[in-house]
């Protein structure tokens, strides 16, 4: 089974935060490479190929070392923006179970948000930032290139893109920008979905 690039929200409809001609770029050029490079990286390799992505970037070390690196890369980079689409949206309030652990874990919203942003701006090159849930705790990690929470038995919950290609269009090297506008997108409704799902399964 081939791995196709997911559909998602209108490329406008982030504006002003996150621009559109930014969103067409990122989704059909960046993510859509990945996804062929992912395809191209299992051709012929039937088994490995039936395994769902969440699967083989979790067991890394099953796949073979020839071409571990090009699925833990364009898998890893396949993966990131699937769940990064699903945690961006408009107008979507701070709430429920998971701003309660929050505020409890950072002291507050703000506190939280500080952190998080102090993460993102001082990742070196490129690579994500996350919220993650990590034996049952609320973590803010970053990880290099396209690497993913899920290799470190973690589970995302936020994720931001802090390679240039997601605001080097808009906010050229003002990555700080960036990531103030990014409060303004994140949706909530879902984090907390992703949230008390993960608590749930322990
Ligand atoms: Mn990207």
């Amino acid at each position: 089974m081939k791995h196709e690039l997911p559909k998602i929200f209108e490329y406008n409809s982030l504006e002003p935060f996150i621009d559109e001609e930014t969103m067409r770029i990122h989704h059909s050029k960046h993510h859509q490479g990945y996804v062929n490079k992912l395809n191209a990286a299992l051709e012929g390799q039937k088994e490995l190929q039936e395994k769902s992505l969440e699967e083989l970037i979790s067991n890394l070390s099953s796949v073979p070392k020839e071409i571990r690196t090009a699925v833990r890369n364009a898998g890893g980079g396949t993966l990131n923006h699937n769940f990064f689409w699903t945690v961006l949206k408009k107008d979507s309030d701070f709430q429920g179970e998971i701003s309660k652990a929050i505020n409890k874990k950072f002291g507050s919203f703000e506190q939280f948000k500080k952190e998080f942003s102090a993460s993102a701006a001082s990742l070196f090159g490129s690579g994500w930032t996350w919220l993650v849930l990590n034996n049952g705790e609320l973590e803010i990690i970053n990880t290099q290139n396209q690497d993913s929470p899920l290799t470190q038995k973690m589970t995302p919950l936020i994720a931001l893109d802090v390679w240039e290609h997601a605001y080097y269009l808009l906010h050229k090297n003002r990555r700080d920008k960036y990531i103030n506008n990014f409060w303004n997108v994140v949706n909530w409704k879902k984090v907390n979905m992703f949230y008390v799902d993960a608590k749930r399964k322990g």
